[in-house]
């Protein structure tokens, strides 16, 4: 549900990190507040993790972009648990979503999982009456540079097999390669689609 504050002309947009546990997702959103530029272009990140090194709530970063068409742009990036027994926290994280980075872990021991946490995060939109369908999303295939992963196409057709196929990018989160590019198109596409929602609107005035 994007926040659009016509008087601050303002537009918010809530971007998840989902997939399941360890695969970098919060590696993703360290890189993102370590390399974006200036301070005002990013807010605190605020992680709530344990000891061990594992979200146990979700992790936050707002960051400011550009404006567009007098609209100064906001992005809220979430990530969720990927634990399993955390399922009540995701759902609650995936309220009022925009658009969403599944990252998976390339891992070839992971592939069960990444097709669990995929099908545990259509279950939990539709649980929110949500369909993923209408919910503009982006593929990572994270960890490529482990010697133990599966070739790309292999991960395609596990889990990017729907009617229509949806951008999908290679990356080492932990080295930020693949990070900005990933981050990139998902905020095109949510832009592309407000823009839209705006063109339709002012047609129907
Ligand atoms: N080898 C490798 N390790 C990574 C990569 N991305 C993240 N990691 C590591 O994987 C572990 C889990 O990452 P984290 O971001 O906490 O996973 P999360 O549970 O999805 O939030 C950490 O030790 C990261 O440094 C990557 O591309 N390659
Ligand atoms: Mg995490």
């Amino acid at each position: 549900m994007s926040i659009l504050n016509q008087a601050k002309k303002e537009l918010q947009l809530k971007i998840v990190y989902y997939g399941p546990a360890v695969c970098g997702k919060t590696t993703n959103l360290i890189k993102v507040h370590e390399n974006v530029q200036t301070a005002q272009e990013k807010g605190k990140l605020v992680s709530l993790a344990t000891s061990s090194d594992r979200t146990l709530f979700f992790d936050f970063l707002p960051i400011e972009a550009m404006s567009v068409m007098g609209y100064k742009t906001k992005f809220q990036l979430y990530t969720v648990p990927g634990q399993v027994i955390y399922n009540t926290t995701r759902q609650l994280v995936l309220k009022g979503v925009d658009g969403i980075v599944f990252v998976a872990d390339s891992q070839y021991e992971k592939m069960q999982e990444n097709v669990e946490s995929f099908q545990n995060m259509e279950d939990n939109l539709k649980s929110l009456n949500l369909k993923l369908a209408d919910i503009p999303y982006v593929l990572q295939y994270n960890k490529r540079d482990l010697p133990n992963i599966a070739p790309k196409e292999y991960m395609e057709f596990l889990l990017n097999n729907k009617e229509v196929q949806v951008p999908s990018f290679e990356s080492c989160a932990h080295q930020c390669e693949g990070v900005f590019e990933t981050l990139n198109m998902i905020t095109r596409m949510l832009l592309g689609k407000f823009l839209s929602g705006l063109s339709e609107h002012s047609r129907k005035a």
